[in-house]
Order: C-alpha cells, then sequence, then structure tokens
C-alpha cells in the first residue's frame, strides 16, 4: 500500500509534506451497508428496486485522508449474490469489490466486511459490480476531506437513471433491437420524416453501409435523478454563500449536460483530484465521472435550479437550490437526429461506400477524410462537434479546443436560449495544478485497443472480441503503460480502470490531468498513461453497464502476481462467462389467415432459428435452422436447417409442392440491410431468396419484404400500438391476405 500511496503523491496532487505522511494516521471509519430489495413507485407504477440502507441512493459515505475504512456489507437479497465497488479508489487488490476477479461475490444473507486505508480525498463513488444491479439503485457516494480541509459549504450531487423495466428485461430488448426505445425518444428517422424533411438520399446512404439508425444512448429512462429525486430543493444556503457540489454521475448509461442557472460552475476537481479552477456554463459529465463545482449563491434570494439533462435530451433531474422563487436553467435544444445522420455521412462522404460498417471501419480510410472537414460542421445544429471528430490525428487547426465544444444547439427556434459567450467545459481545459509525466527511465509497454461494436446485433467488443473471447492484458509491476485506445464505433464509451489513476493525455501536456474514467467519443483517439505500481488482476471496461455486460471488458493483468487471497481456484472464468448469456426472443402474429411468427435463441456467435405458420385450413410449414456467423462485421453465416410445410397445394401437373427437407445454405447482409440467403436441399433444389425487416415508413409503421426463387413472395405491414404490440396486415403468395396482431415477446 505503501508504494501505492508514494507513487501517487508523487505524480498526482497531494502536496509532498503529505506524501511523507504515514498511511494510517487516522481514524478507524465504520459503515454497515445492507442490500436489499425495495418497493418504489417513481412514475406511478409500483417497482421492484434494490437498495442500500433502504434507500436509492444509498448513503453518503465520509472519511477523511488517512483515515482506515472498515465497511461491512450484508447481502439481505432473497436470490441473488451482490458485491460492491469502491469506484475510483486506491485499495488492495482484494477490496476492489470485483466478483469472481479480485473479491468474493457476497451470497445471499452472508456479509462482507471490507477494511482498507483512505489514502486519498476527493468525490467517488460506490456501485454494485454484479449484472445489472447498479441500474436498479445499488450505488452510492463517498467523500473523503483532506487533511487539511478548509471548512465549506457542500453538497453531494448523485445523478442517475430509472426505468421502470427489469434491467435484464433492457438487455435483451436491446440485444433484439426493439423499436419502442426511438419510438418512445422520437429517434426513429423513418423514411417518411426524411423524405418530408428532405433527408431522403441521407437516409438511403445510411442504410446503404448498413448502419443503424443512430441514437445518442440506448436506452429509454422512465426518470432521472438527482439524489434519487426527479425535482427536490437544497435550501440550507443564504444569498452570497459558495457552495461546493460534489457531482457525481451513477447513471447505468446517461451521460448528463449539467447546467445552474444562478451563474458560472467553477470546476475545482475532476474524478476526485484538484485541477486548475476553470470557470463554465456547461458541462457534460461522462457515466462513472466525478467534478467537484464551486457556485455562488446569487444575492436576489431566489431558488435556482441546477440542472442535469440527458445527453439525449430526453428527460432532467433538477435541484433547486435556495428557497425563493423557481429560477429555471434554460432547456437544452432537442436532437436533430436527421441533421446527425447528415453530418455522419459527409464524414464519410469520401469512402469507398459498402466497404463500410459500423463494426469494421477501417482507420486507415478514416484517416484520409481529414481533410473533409468543412466548417459547416461547426454550425451544424444538433451536433456535438466531439461526436464528429474522426481522429486525433486530424490535421484540423484548433483541433485541440474544438474537442468537446458542444454544437447540440439544436433546432434554430431554440437558438435565442443561446449565449454565444458560453463556455462549454472540454478535457482540454482539465489541467493539473502539478506535473504529472511519468519518469522516463521506465520502460514503456505500449498497449493498442481498438473500441468496437455490432449495433445491430448489440455485441461490444475490443478488437471485436468480447471479454470472453480474450485473453488478459499483460503489464508488469515497476513500467509505465501507455494505452491507445481507437473508438471505431458511432457511439461515445466512459472507459473505466479500476485501482488506478492515469494520465489523460490531453492540451495541457505535462499537466494532463489523472483521472480514473474518461469519455472516448466516435472514431476518437484518446492516450492514457500510467505508472505500473500495483499487482494482480484489475477490471478495465465500458461504464456503459450494458456495454460492459454485452462484452466491452477486459482484465489488466499483474505479470508474476501473487495469487488472490479472497478467491477459489476457478472463480475467474465467472468473469470470462458474463457476455456469454443466450437470449431468447420471438414474435407471434395471430392473423385472420394463420397463426405464424418465429422463435430465436441468440448468442454471441450464431443463432438457433425458427419459423413456423400454421393456417386455420390445417396447412403447416416449419423452419428450423442454426446460423453460425463466419466474419468479424457478421454480416456472413452459414446455417444447416430444415424445411417441412404441407399447405395440400397441387400444381397443374397435379404434384403436390409440399416438402421436406433438410437444408444447408449461406446468408449475407447486403447494403440496405437486403438479407441474401441461398440454399440447397438435399434433393438437390436451390433457392435464393432476398428479405429486408422492418422498413420504418413513419415513426410506427414497418413494412417487411421477402421473395425468392420458388416465386414465393410476402409483403408485411406492422404498425404499432404499443411496446410489444403492432397492428398486422399481410399479402403472401401462398396464404393471401391477412390482418391480426403482432406480439413480440
Ligand atoms: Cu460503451
Amino acid at each position: 500500500m505503501v508504494t501505492s500511496f508514494t507513487a501517487f503523491a508523487q505524480h498526482h496532487s497531494l502536496s509532498s509534506e503529505e506524501s511523507h505522511k504515514p498511511t494510517y494516521i487516522g481514524k478507524r471509519v465504520e459503515y454497515d451497508l445492507y442490500i436489499d430489495h425495495l418497493k418504489v413507485n417513481y412514475s406511478g407504477k409500483e417497482r421492484m428496486g434494490l437498495a442500500i440502507n433502504g434507500s436509492i441512493p444509498g448513503p453518503v459515505l465520509h472519511f477523511t485522508e488517512g483515515d482506515t475504512a472498515i465497511i461491512r456489507v450484508h447481502n439481505k437479497l432473497m436470490m441473488d449474490e451482490t458485491s460492491i465497488h469502491w469506484h475510483g479508489l486506491l485499495l488492495p487488490n482484494e477490496e476492489d469489490g470485483v466478483p469472481y476477479l479480485t473479491t468474493a461475490p457476497i451470497k445471499p444473507g452472508q456479509t462482507h466486511t471490507f477494511k482498507f486505508p483512505l489514502i486519498q480525498s476527493g468525490t467517488y463513488w460506490y456501485h454494485s459490480h454484479t449484472m445489472l444491479q447498479e441500474q436498479s439503485g445499488v450505488y452510492g457516494s463517498i467523500v473523503i476531506h483532506p487533511h487539511n480541509w478548509k471548512e465549506q459549504k457542500e453538497q453531494v450531487i448523485m445523478l442517475s437513471d430509472w426505468t421502470d423495466e427489469n434491467p435484464h428485461e433492457v438487455l435483451r430488448n436491446l440485444k433484439r433491437g426493439l423499436d419502442w426505445y426511438a419510438i418512445k425518444k422520437n429517434s426513429v428517422q423513418s423514411w417518411g420524416e426524411a423524405f418530408v424533411k428532405g433527408y431522403l438520399k441521407d437516409r438511403a446512404k445510411t442504410e446503404w453501409i448498413r448502419m443503424p439508425a443512430m441514437d445518442i444512448s440506448d436506452v429509454y429512462y422512465n426518470r432521472f435523478f438527482i439524489n434519487g429525486k426527479s425535482e427536490s430543493t437544497f435550501a440550507d444556503v443564504k444569498p452570497g454563500d459558495s457552495l461546493r457540489l460534489r457531482v457525481i454521475n451513477g447513471s447505468a448509461s446517461s451521460y448528463n449536460w449539467i447546467q445552474y442557472a444562478g451563474g458560472k460552475m467553477k470546476v475545482v476537481a475532476a474524478d476526485g483530484l484538484p485541477v486548475q479552477p476553470v470557470e463554465v456554463d456547461k458541462l457534460l459529465i461522462a457515466i462513472a465521472e466525478t467534478y467537484d463545482v464551486e457556485i455562488k449563491i446569487p444575492d436576489d434570494g431566489m431558488a435556482y435550479e441546477f440542472r442535469a439533462t440527458a445527453q439525449d435530451i430526453s428527460g432532467h433531474a433538477s435541484l433547486y437550490i435556495g428557497d425563493g422563487m423557481k429560477m429555471n436553467a434554460p432547456d437544452l435544444p432537442k436532437i436533430d437526429y436527421f441533421a446527425m445522420m447528415r453530418e455522419m455521412n459527409s464524414m464519410m462522404g469520401s469512402m469507398s461506400i459498402g466497404s463500410m460498417d459500423m463494426s469494421g471501419m477501417d482507420m486507415k480510410k478514416m484517416k484520409r477524410m481529414d481533410t473533409g472537414k468543412d466548417t459547416s460542421m461547426m454550425n451544424m445544429p444538433g451536433m456535438d462537434v466531439k461526436d464528429m471528430k474522426m481522429d486525433s490525428t486530424m490535421t484540423m487547426p484548433n483541433d485541440t479546443t474544438m474537442k468537446k465544444m458542444d454544437m447540440s444547439g439544436g433546432d434554430m427556434g431554440n437558438m435565442k436560449m443561446e449565449n454565444p459567450d458560453e463556455v462549454t467545459l472540454t478535457y482540454d481545459m482539465l489541467r493539473s495544478p502539478r506535473s504529472t509525466t511519468l519518469d522516463a527511465k521506465l520502460a514503456m509497454r505500449e498497449i493498442k485497443l481498438n473500441l468496437t461494436g455490432n449495433m445491430i446485433r448489440y455485441v461490444w467488443s475490443f478488437d471485436n472480441r468480447t471479454l470472453s473471447q480474450s485473453d488478459k492484458i499483460l503489464i508488469r509491476k515497476g513500467e509505465n503503460v501507455r494505452m491507445t485506445l481507437v473508438n471505431n464505433t458511432m457511439m461515445r464509451h466512459p472507459m473505466h480502470l479500476h485501482g488506478h489513476f492515469f494520465r489523460f493525455i490531453n492540451a495541457q501536456g505535462e499537466y494532463s490531468p489523472m483521472k480514473h474514467t474518461f469519455d472516448i467519443g466516435p472514431m476518437e483517439t484518446i492516450t492514457i498513461e500510467f505508472y505500473a505500481n500495483e499487482e494482480k488482476d484489475w477490471f478495465f471496461h465500458c461504464h456503459i453497464l450494458y456495454h460492459m455486460m454485452a462484452g466491452m471488458a477486459r482484465v489488466v493483468s499483474y505479470e508474476n502476481s501473487p495469487a488472490n487471497t479472497q478467491l477459489k481456484p476457478g472463480d475467474q472464468k465467472m468473469v470470462f462467462k458474463e457476455d456469454r448469456k443466450t437470449y431468447l426472443w420471438g414474435q407471434t402474429k395471430i392473423a385472420s389467415d394463420a397463426v405464424f411468427g418465429y422463435a430465436n435463441l441468440v448468442g454471441n456467435k450464431g443463432i438457433f432459428n425458427l419459423t413456423y405458420r400454421v393456417s386455420y385450413k390445417n396447412k403447416y410449414e416449419v423452419q428450423p435452422d442454426y446460423q453460425r456467423f463466419l466474419d468479424k462485421r457478421q454480416f456472413l453465416s452459414a446455417y444447416i436447417g430444415a424445411d417441412i410445410r404441407n399447405t395440400f397445394q397441387v400444381t397443374e401437373n397435379g404434384k403436390r409442392v409440399d416438402r421436406k427437407v433438410g437444408v444447408i445454405g449461406v446468408r449475407y447482409l447486403l447494403p440496405m440491410f437486403l438479407l441474401s440467403e441461398l440454399r440447397v436441399d438435399h434433393l438437390g433444389n436451390v433457392r435464393f431468396q432476398l428479405s429486408r425487416n422492418d422498413i420504418p415508413i413513419t415513426k410506427q409503421l414497418r413494412l417487411s419484404l421477402v421473395g425468392n426463387t420458388d416465386m414465393e413472395f410476402n409483403i408485411d405491414f406492422d404498425y404499432n400500438i404499443g411496446k410489444r404490440f403492432y397492428i398486422h396486415a399481410s399479402y403472401d403468395s401462398d396464404y393471401k391476405y391477412g390482418t391480426g396482431l403482432t406480439l413480440l415477446w
């Protein structure tokens, strides 16, 4: 521990006297945390959440630097094990709280005692690292005051997102590509809307490159919270007071825009550590980051709003500071999704269309687009320039100052709200008070990782491998590590390294800030560096809970480490199994002509498909197959199955056209999401088929088409009337017209 402490003090923000203080000088500070089920009602519907000591979020844990924390975590859950990870804290590996990786899982009814010295100060948080428990409420904040803390009024601001759905259901819905979230958020980007708004060509372009309609975030949330409430008041202030807000983004998958209606916010710390103060009007806080900001309470006695808005502007939470008349922060403009789409296309304009896709984007090609940047990008409504930044190697001037410039200044109608002098925090404004350079005499280990993902199948990964498909990243104690991350996806990812602070290399050079979590935008390259002064295994992952669970994680492992004393042999296999879940879903149509639909059992590499149709005239058909993906992008697959049908149809020469055949074939996803399929049955009959599912004609209307060389075809319309329900109408070459109800299950 002393090694870590010294290294930490040397490189970071602790003063030199502090760094010589022994580690265990403080008090023993004890907490008991009881994790239990809790009935909640946030949106008019009663739901089961998970709480710590009966509340969401859990209690604020207060410490002073140098204290020893003794925290007993009691699992009161009926069936499920749990865990607590201390996010951003430097502590012995076994205390890090990642179940099966560093720490034993806490079984139902068990108590686990954590004990570790606090060798740092600042704003941190804690949360369950078991499955999706964090989304249900298992999180809370940590405040560690420095020794020389000058008494100052302060308040913790814990941000979070809440869904009425079971989080496992959310993940399954993301995997299957459920329309409902986009419909609720108005981000469908239908062909009809594209036509009306003049974006038809842009819509076609994105489909041509097999890119699904982009959204800023994946999930639809019922509520956003500050300290567990959508709206609340903090009245313990007087005009003229200065107040330190310790802002923590404990959301499962929501970045947040932060605004304060009463004036500027002075950013004084990032991820717990002090930074050179900088005054801003607005900042985007990534998931799992923390910022300390100081505000001044205006003299007029009004209650000014501190607001946290989800980055996709689908909702916000408010804390009114003061008890006077309420003064609101300005609404942020809605996202202009089509403008975003056009900008994305223009970035890709110079690339050979068709060779591009979401997952396997070729960075060499991307780099050639350096010059593709023009000023229209700067003025683009609905765009965040950082989102558009292609690569850090881009040669445009002022690249760095643009990095996080906020262009989400949306539709023109709202422009009056925009203040040209408004300052939005960028990473490049974060400056460490001290030099953070590493000891140049040490060897530097270079690690390169591409962030990759398959949006269509919702598989997230590094270098196209999920956690379960990958090995540990090996490093050695005593060396420097430089990680270069290239985001090849069209989404932001908040990356978190456990147990370490790293230099986040930015425009401040030698004074680059120390962080434990950083945001990486679409197509962006980020470099971090740290002195490897630990031992054993540490988790490194995207902090979007659903991305982590879908595979976007690695284990950073110190070679030649002593054995972990908390784990049983084979425990770590559990960690590597996390993303290997299979999902079952399907669709059933109850129509005037027949009952039909499909069922899918889906894994990372393959799918069991079953399609079936049973008519009321005793006709039936059923086609089971197993399909295995063959390429990185998962466009190409091979399958083996059967085709059994009994339609009692007779051809002109009196032959029944029924079949009972075994089939093998290949499927390939063509541009425009046209699924082509070539198969041969065991009698030697060859069939070629083209299909396209779920073309969004309007926000709620979907069209699906199938046709094949056996002269069979089907046209199918579905009109959305609820999360899992559509009204259905179709014409089929065999079954003719039909209408009814579609149910997704
Ligand atoms: Cu992610």
